[in-house]
């Protein structure tokens, strides 16, 4: 188990006020300016070192997105880092934790972070329903300016950094780093093709970085306590500490800092008081938010809650937001309930999605109750294949791949809920 003194977040609780008082107390904005003036590379080089990747579900290094960003400005144009606070995946809470708990975590991140990518500016796009959430971190914002933390000079680095507070409307989509652009422009939140990716043309044709806010949050951390301390949690490819959103069956549902790669079964046992009616109760799990496949019982209990561990087991650390199903789910109804969100917040732009997830919720409907056809599996599974790889962004993926771990693992329960709709149409 992680020890205390090894926890990033310490007030993920919200035990302490979220105010600047406080966060100096536990150290943040501590000498900001000695972390910037160790110089944009270097910063750069030690979020490399610390082997951090993305928190918001990619899980791409995060000191290699940053060094993409340009040195020098090209006629002109500013670079900006937009920070997506708009976390509406199904199962995902720890953004908002950090938000409403740990705000100057994040403000101090997101300066940090600016500086060493060169950037004018951050913005944090932060989801419409987190208002209380928006309400913190915008009194945050406001007292880290008159602090002087931000502006001009910020933190008296000599750097003038800003950082804005936008709202969302309530659209998942949105999340998507590049509708999240298009959204922030005052457009319709609709994804763009990459490449080019923000990097090249991103805010307002701007170089862009689009980080989750859990990677900006931890990176004054990670350069204060060291790239080696950081990487020394988890494992090779899979470093640090990491927020996971435990959810569904389990006693004590929570949102617990642990080392990357932790097993499954030890977090379950030590943070949440274990699965309602004990393991062998155990159905099935989503261990990253709703965008990647469920793992059956038995593959899970031993696997490492990390990149690589859960890919081995046909799934994704995602956002590390572990849904535990026990076997009093019913199974084929929550994917069903997952393909309506997934048909409900298609932008419907490319025609695979927006005709797909509509089709597949519907298939999925009728399995659910046993209104089908056997060969309907097979063409369910053709119809998730039509859809996976052939969409402008990760959606149609994500709408995929929950329907296709389903019909994996559960194939005998579609067939048996077939039969029994025909035996009971028949008496
Ligand atoms: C420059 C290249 N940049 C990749 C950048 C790219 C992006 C990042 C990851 O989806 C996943 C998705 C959801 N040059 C680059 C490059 N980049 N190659 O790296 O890119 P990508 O395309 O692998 O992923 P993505 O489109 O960012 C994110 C999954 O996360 N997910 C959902 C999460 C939802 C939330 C939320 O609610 N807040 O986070 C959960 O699993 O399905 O697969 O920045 O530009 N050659
Ligand atoms: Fe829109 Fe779906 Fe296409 Fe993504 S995959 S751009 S959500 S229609």
């Amino acid at each position: 188990m992680l020890a205390d003194k090894d926890r990033i977040f310490t007030n993920l609780y919200g035990y302490q006020p979220w105010t600047l008082k406080a966060a100096q107390a536990r150290g943040d904005w501590d000498n900001t300016k000695a972390l910037m003036a160790r110089g944009q590379d270097a910063i750069i080089d030690e979020i490399k070192a610390s082997g951090l990747r993305g928190r918001g579900g990619a899980g791409f290094p995060t000191g290699l997105k940053w060094s993409f960003m340009p040195k020098e400005s090209k006629d002109g144009r500013p670079s900006f880092l937009v920070i997506n606070a708009d976390e509406s995946e199904p199962g995902s809470c720890k953004d908002r934790e950090i938000i409403r708990h740990d705000p100057h975590k994040l403000i101090e991140g997101a300066l940090v972070a600016g500086y060493a990518m060169r950037a004018r500016a951050a913005y944090i796009y932060i989801r419409g329903e987190y208002i209380r959430e928006a309400e913190v971190l915008e009194a945050a914002v406001a007292e880290a300016y008159a602090a002087g933390l931000l502006g001009k000079n910020a933190a008296k680095s000599g750097y003038d950094f800003d950082v804005f507070v936008h709202r969302g409307a309530g659209a998942y989509i949105c999340g998507e780093e590049t509708a999240m652009i298009e959204s922030l422009e005052g457009k319709k939140g609709q994804p763009r093709l990459k490449p080019p990716f923000p990097a090249g043309a991103g805010l307002y044709g701007c170089p862009t970085t689009v980080n989750n806010v859990e990677s900006i949050a931890v990176a004054p951390t990670i350069l204060r306590r060291g790239a080696a301390w950081f990487s020394s949690f988890g494992r090779e490819n899979n470093k640090g500490t990491k927020l996971f959103q435990i959810s569904g069956h389990v006693n004590k549902p929570c949102v617990v800092e642990e080392a990357m790669s932790i097993p499954f079964s030890e977090l379950i046992e030590k943070h949440c008081g274990g699965i309602t009616g004990g393991r062998d109760n155990l159905l099935a799990v989503i261990p990253g938010g709703s965008s990647v496949p469920l793992v059956p019982a038995a593959e899970i209990w031993d696997a490492p809650m990390d990149f690589d561990g859960l890919k081995a087991v046909g799934s994704g650390l995602g956002t590390a937001a572990v849904i535990v199903m026990d076997k009093s789910t019913d199974i084929v109804r929550a994917i069903s309930r997952l393909s309506h969100f997934y048909m409900h917040e298609s932008c419907g732009q490319c025609t695979p999605c927006r005709e797909g997830t509509g089709w597949m919720y519907r298939v999925m409907e009728r399995l659910r109750t046993g209104d089908a056809e056997p060969a309907e599996i097979d063409m369910l599974q053709q119809v998730t294949k039509q859809v996976e790889g052939h969409t402008i962004c990760a959606l149609g993926d994500a709408a995929a791949w929950p329907i296709q771990g389903l019909i994996k693992h559960f194939r005998p329960e579609l067939e048996r809920r077939i039969a029994q709709h025909v035996r009971e149409a028949a008496e």
